[in-house]
């Protein structure tokens, strides 16, 4: 029976438990990569391991999502990193060299090679035919200790592409079809393997818009297969020494199948405040907007540049509407300075932010209230733009560009003929701005420079015999991280700092939760389904640790935050009859006899609700490792212990 491209990478990879769909697989990593707001996190966590230099193949810290440096707290948290960097044996991607998935596919990605990154992005990676996963900062520290990474075995789906793209539609249509299809929660427990003769019509940079969204449909990851077009995108970029050739076995077996025909596709928009409410531009009629912001991870490739620069040619942004573009990388920006097309991006009215993740992550250009926001980015959640009646939509670079000329959202096909935009043969290929680690012989002479804002993480204390807590907060279904843990210009700063970000701890649900949750010492929280989808974020495990939340049951967990629950040493169960969750009220007592007893012994749990006299059954998805590390509390006291 031949093997999925997915199957080859991960047995190859494989260092613990057997290739079993569902069961838990420990593989080696060959590359891990950081991005600043959680990086520091991740590198106090890798210094609170004692390894002296990362054992991986390469390791990149990237500074890009807090660039705004509007007090000391980001200046201070790069130069640790920055200095973690050095002593350890990790590249360091200064400031204004890029967004970390931009640049990661650029310069250091290769085919058949294993990454993670503590960003959920990380999957963009995958546009290049690596197994690329986004994972908790504990666990790429782990990593870059020479330490497995855990994940379920995941089921494979096919995603069969036919066909090739009309002129004006664009990759961001094909992931934004596929999540209308499938949903937010569609790919739970899988991995999205792209296949069929319409790959060879996508470019590296459009396979990468395409991997890059497939956490929004919270897979594990998603991947294409190595071919001459990613050996031309690799010898262009001066290391075409890395590319293998790379796909599935013909006879490979999967265990679901999608079929898209690239020709068939429209320009579509993600909708608020869900990137899987999408809808054609005829579906949402007429829509009159407010801002354009051009940009992110997913959408700031060069040929994206050119194609929004194209389309501004000579023209002025509508009067109505203020239009951002940030370039994915300094590679981009440079390449746009020196072909021309910024000069025409400027003369037409673009503000042009610096590479990063800027507007994406509500580091700035939040629109005004109830403005509606043309977006190429991936995540359109309620508030995460920093205003929170804010009405976001996601869409490709090309409907972004006319509607920012036209005032209003517009079909790009209106465009009439497209040109052919061709990828460069050789990019501008100058690292300078990738500081490399100082020899292991020199690392004693780096100090490590830590600024006040910089503050120890909790740690949880071994699991108690009972669990008796009270309700501090319910909610409802798709809770993402930006509700637990929100992000944005005054927040996102704080990141170093748990117990003063824990502040904001669910704050746009619940200001009150805090406070609450902080005078009952211990607590629980209720959640509906997909809770914790989204980001990778391990402050959303963090901050509730710091506040006392010992439990989190609820319908569903996304895959990174129950991971995060895990390594932080909170139980993460779910309902074994979602109607239990009716009968529980914010503000009741639940209390869990003999838990590691009881987990032991099996994945049933016994809940008690003692305010309302009744009993329930909530069950325990982990593997053994994780059930160790549930009852040390947590992964940094279960490392220590088994160290
Ligand atoms: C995001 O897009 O939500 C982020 C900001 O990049 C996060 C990481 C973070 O919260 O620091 C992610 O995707 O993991
Ligand atoms: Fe940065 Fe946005 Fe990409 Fe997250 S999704 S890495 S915030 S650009």
């Amino acid at each position: 029976m031949g093997l999925t491209l997915t199957e080859k990478i991960l047995q190859a990879h494989l260092v613990d438990g057997k290739m079993e769909k569902g069961s838990e697989i420990g593989i080696r990593i060959d590359q891990t990569l950081t991005q600043d707001a959680t990086g520091t996190m991740a590198y106090l966590e890798f210094e609170a391991m004692g390894v002296d230099r990362v054992k991986t193949e390469r390791s990149v810290a990237y500074i890009d999502h807090n660039t705004l440096q509007s007090g000391f707290e980001n200046a201070d948290d790069h130069r640790f990193i920055g200095s973690v960097c050095k002593k350890h044996g990790i590249y360091f991607s200064r400031p204004g060299n890029g967004i970390c998935h931009q640049v990661h596919l650029e310069r250091f990605g290769a085919p058949g090679k294993t990454l993670i990154g503590s960003d959920s992005h990380t999957p963009t990676g995958g546009g290049i035919g690596m197994i690329a996963i986004g994972a908790g900062g504990m666990d790429v520290a782990v990593a870059m200790g020479g330490g497995a990474y855990y994940i379920t075995c995941p089921k494979v789906v096919k995603v069969n592409l036919s066909g090739k793209l009309k002129p004006w539609v664009s990759a961001k249509d094909v992931i934004l079809e596929v999540l209308r299809r499938l949903s937010v929660k569609g790919g739970v427990g899988k991995v999205m393997e792209y296949c069929g003769e319409g790959v060879k019509t996508l470019s590296v940079p459009e396979r990468a818009t395409i991997t890059n969204m497939g956490a929004e449909l919270g897979a594990t990851t998603s991947i294409f297969p190595s071919d001459e077009v990613t050996q031309k995108f690799l010898k262009a970029q001066g290391r075409e020494d890395v590319y293998i050739p790379l796909s599935a076995d013909d006879d490979a077996v999967y265990d679901e199948q999608v079929d898209i025909n690239l020709s068939e596709l429209v320009p579509l928009a993600a909708c608020p405040h869900s990137p899987d409410n999408v809808k054609s531009v005829e579906e949402i009629g007429r829509l009159k907007i407010d801002q354009v912001c051009i940009g992110s991870c997913t959408n700031s490739s060069l040929m994206d540049m050119m194609k929004v620069a194209y389309i501004l040619k000579g023209k002025t942004v509508h009067p109505d509407v203020s239009l951002s573009i940030a370039p994915g990388s300094k590679q981009v920006l440079n390449m746009l300075a020196q072909n021309g097309a910024l000069a025409i991006m400027i003369d037409a009215g673009a503000r042009i932010l610096e590479s990063a993740c800027g507007p994406c992550i509500g580091m700035g250009q939040s629109p005004n209230s109830k403005g509606i926001s043309l977006r190429t980015f991936n995540r359109n959640f309620e508030g995460r733009s920093g205003t929170k009646d804010g009405q976001i939509y996601l869409v490709s670079p090309e409907m972004a560009a006319l509607s920012a000329l036209t005032g209003y959202l517009s079909d790009p096909r209106e465009l009439g003929e497209m040109p052919e935009f061709t990828m460069p043969e050789e990019f501008i290929v100058n690292d300078n701005m990738i500081e490399p680690p100082v020899d292991a012989a020199d690392m004693d002479k780096v100090e490590i420079l830590r600024g006040p804002n910089i503050k120890p993480f909790p740690v949880a204390e071994a699991l108690a015999d009972t669990i008796d807590a009270g309700v501090s907060l319910k909610v409802g279904d798709n809770i993402t991280t930006d509700h637990i843990m929100p992000a944005g210009a005054k927040i996102l700063p704080l990141r170093s700092n748990i117990p003063k970000i824990s502040e904001y701890c669910f704050a746009v649900c619940d200001e009150t939760f805090h406070d609450r949750a902080l005078s009952m010492g211990k607590s629980i929280i209720i959640g509906g389904s997909n809770y914790g989808q989204g980001s990778s974020r391990e402050h959303a495990a963090l901050a509730p640790l710091y506040l006392g939340v010992k439990a989190v049951i609820t319908k569903s967990f996304a895959r990174i935050h129950m991971a995060n629950l895990i390594n932080a040493g909170i139980l993460p169960l779910t309902f074994e009859n979602e109607k239990d969750y009716d009968s529980i009220d914010q503000g009741d007592e639940l209390v869990i006899e003999n838990v590691e007893k009881q987990f032991r012994a099996s994945d049933r749990i016994k809940v008690l609700n003692k305010t309302k006299g009744t009993e329930f059954t909530a069950i325990l998805t982990a593997s053994d490792r994780q059930r160790d590390m549930l009852a040390a509390g947590g992964l940094l006291n279960y490392t220590k212990n088994n160290s």
